[in-house]
């Protein structure tokens, strides 16, 4: 089937925005950089990647019948915020397990930001105190049970949406925007640099350009500091991907790079190539990044561009996925 034959609910308000950074690009004095903006696409809670994948999920739940979605993450998930957003709008009810996924001592962090969100959207939050792991959980399992007994019918969407069937189709779909944007705009994109960590973002944009006629280096920037998982579970969801939307030819293997050196020790605790890069990024072009994604691999593109090993004379292109909510609970690294 071609990925224009599944059925899409729209839940963004067009193609994200893409726009140049040049007093960035002239600071790190080599390729020009641009910004495509998941983080202002979408009027759902404050939108981000997870929007894009849950347009292609949508369609398949809401035909299970399900009354309620249920996932998981971390205590300061912007997927599960995005899935309480998208249940409120669809009128279904949220269950979201919250783990433990970072050891961060913040006082306000289980109060903040995206959780604080997931309540007023009226989700039902669980805290429950397993640590960091990106793949199926047995608390998820259970929330599913749990709603079952109560007579709902629950919906499934694992961790990021990623080991969904589905879960690669929005990024796909974005490698083609991409496409039609670069024609309007004139331009083409050689570099695409994306932050990856559960691994669907990244997956369906290597499924999506891979069909198209140039090639491009598509660069995921690892974050999750569990490097060998997500680089399997890249290459799994692109290879699913790719096969569910007809593309007619393995992946190769080199069409799949995820690279290492950003993410610091831990999930979730940015280090001083993180901070550093959210300091110059806002400072320079007033587009702030947050501590456990974007901070991290825009700390990869500053590293590549001023090394060379991202050419001068390339066109990158930054997938902004999201993510500033989280700023609330890493105040105390900001306070001078
Ligand atoms: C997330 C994910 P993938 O998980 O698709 O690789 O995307 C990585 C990513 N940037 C990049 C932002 C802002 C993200 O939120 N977040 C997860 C979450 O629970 O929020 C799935 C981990």
């Amino acid at each position: 089937m071609a990925l224009a034959d599944f059925p899409r609910h729209p839940l963004t308000f067009g193609p994200s925005p893409v726009h140049p950074v040049a007093r960035l690009s002239a600071h790190l004095g080599g390729a020009q950089i641009w910004m495509k903006r998941e983080d202002v696409s979408s009027g759902l809670a404050y939108g981000g990647n997870k929007v894009r994948k849950l347009e292609y999920i949508v369609p398949d739940a809401l035909a299970s019948g399900a009354d309620t979605l249920v996932s998981i993450g971390g205590v300061q998930s912007n997927h599960t915020r995005q899935v309480a957003a998208v249940a409120a709008h669809l009128g279904l009810k949220a269950v979201l397990v919250q783990e433990a996924w970072v050891d961060w001592p913040d006082s306000v962090n289980d109060r903040v930001g995206n959780i604080l969100l997931s309540r007023i959207m009226g989700a039902e939050v669980r805290l429950d105190p397993a640590g960091f792991d990106i793949g199926i959980r047995d608390s998820w399992q259970q929330a599913m049970a749990d709603v079952e007994a109560r007579g709902g019918k629950p919906y499934g969407i694992p961790a990021g949406a990623s080991e969904h069937r589905l879960g690669g189709l929005g990024f796909a779909n974005w490698a083609y925007e991409v496409e039609r944007q670069e024609k309007e705009l004139g331009i083409f994109f050689d570099t695409i640099v994306v932050c990856t960590v559960t691994g669907s973002t990244h997956a369906g944009m290597i499924a999506g350009f891979a069909g198209q006629e140039r090639p491009r280096r598509v660069i995921g920037i690892d974050a999750s500091a569990t490097l060998e998982k997500t680089r399997d579970q890249v290459a799994r969801i692109a290879r699913n991907t790719a096969e569910l939307i007809d593309l007619g030819r393995d992946l190769r293997d080199d069409e799949i790079t995820v690279l290492e050196g950003w993410a610091g020790d831990y999930y979730g605790i940015p280090v001083e190539s993180t901070l550093d890069a959210i300091r110059l990024t806002g400072s320079l072009e007033g587009v702030i990044l947050d501590t456990v994604y974007e901070g991290k691999s825009m700390a990869g593109l500053i590293d590549l561009v001023t090394s060379g090993d991202i050419p001068k004379d390339s066109n990158v292109l930054y997938a902004h996925l999201g993510g500033q909510q989280a700023l609330n609970a890493y105040s105390a690294l900001f306070r001078n």
